[in-house]
């Protein structure tokens, strides 16, 4: 038997933050060696927004060489644009009419993001799950490692999946979520109740995977804590101290009890420096592997020609498959 399928990705919307990192790219590089994985850069999705189109070709190549810079081996994982492999929009496009509004209309990502871009709800940003359920069955993909806040699209993807199989006989795998015990949703320093995110606009909310040392003690030091002033996990009523708990717990394997235990009697700002400087090490293999490679745009090429071509060679197979049962001549 054939190893599992993984299909993720990330959209090429800015720098990656620590969220994206801790919730979904640790993952990625640890599946790699026992899944047979597909990770793109979705620059697709990225058009829900308004884009300046120079922007949105450099971050796909900024997505590319995080990936590489975080541990993913492109020897062993097919990384590619969404955009290379036209299947995906065909695909898309298909599921869109086996989805049902009343399905879209209760995604919360779709909640969100109208509050936040009021002035252009397009039809993609509400449409955005079926192409992602397009992404996910294109692959036959068995696991979706992401953080918590895709959880709901993944399961939207089993249900139009079952919709369709049940319609016209096996056509795809049902994939399961995959998301981690910890870390699933790292919250912003200054907005602890919200995801921290690429495009949040709070000053010192987000840690960027590219800040610098001191940019990422500057914004440690002011992020937003209690009054109590015990480094104790509460994530209700100490949203601030359990977050950095959870960043650092994850990135030391520690548990909540433990490091209650490493601070007990110590104040915030011993804890916060600590945090810190436990992040800037993790981040310092990163750094110098990503600079590298965004000086080397040749290169990052390469790597997604050669995965894009490996990944249509699946996705044709599929769609060939799924048109041929719609009763679509290609
Ligand atoms: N704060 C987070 N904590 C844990 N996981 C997170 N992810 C994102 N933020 C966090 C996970 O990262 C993967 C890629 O996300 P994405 O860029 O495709 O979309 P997103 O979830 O919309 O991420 P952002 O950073 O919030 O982007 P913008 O600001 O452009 O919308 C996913 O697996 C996601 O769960």
């Amino acid at each position: 038997m054939g190893k599992k399928v993984i299909l993720s990705g990330i959209q090429a919307t800015g720098d990656l933050t620590l969220g994206n990192y801790i919730g979904a790219m640790k993952n990625f590089v640890k599946m790699q060696d026992e899944y047979d994985c597909y990770y793109m850069i979705a620059n697709l999705h990225a058009l829900t927004v308004r884009r300046n189109p120079e922007e949105l070709k450099q971050n796909a190549l900024k997505v590319l060489a995080s990936y590489i810079a975080a541990g993913i081996d492109p020897d062993k994982s097919t990384l590619f644009l969404q955009s290379q492999v036209h299947e995906h929009a065909e695909l898309g496009w298909v599921l869109d009419c086996y989805t049902y509004m009343g399905e879209l209309s209760r995604m919360t990502q779709f909640k969100d993001k109208s509050a936040k871009h009021a002035d252009n709800i397009n039809a993609g940003l509400f449409t955005y799950p079926s192409l992602m359920a397009g992404d996910i069955l294109l692959y036959q993909a068995d696991l979706v490692p992401t953080g918590e806040d895709q959880k709901q699209h993944v399961e939207l993807t089993r249900d139009i999946a079952e919709r369709f199989n049940n319609l016209y006989g096996d056509t795809f795998k049902i994939p399961e979520p995959y998301i981690p015990q910890i870390g699933a949703r790292i919250m912003g320093l200054q907005d602890p109740k919200s995801k921290m995110s690429k495009s949040s606009t709070i000053p010192n909310d987000t840690i960027l995977l590219i800040d610098t040392p001191e940019e990422i003690m500057k914004k440690l030091k002011k992020a937003v804590t209690d009054s109590e002033g015990i480094v104790r996990y509460d994530e209700e009523n100490k949203p601030g101290i359990s977050n950095l708990m959870e960043i650092y717990g994850i990135i030391t394997n520690k548990t909540m009890d433990e490091i209650e235990k490493e601070f007990e009697g110590n104040g915030y700002g011993t804890f916060k420096t600590k945090v810190a400087e436990t992040i800037i090490k993790e981040l310092e293999p990163f750094h110098k592997k990503y600079d590298e490679l965004m000086k080397n745009p040749q290169y990052l090429e390469e790597i997604y020609n050669k995965g894009a071509k490996k990944a249509s060679e699946v996705a044709s197979k599929t769609l060939k498959n799924v048109y041929e049962k719609i009763g679509i001549i290609k």
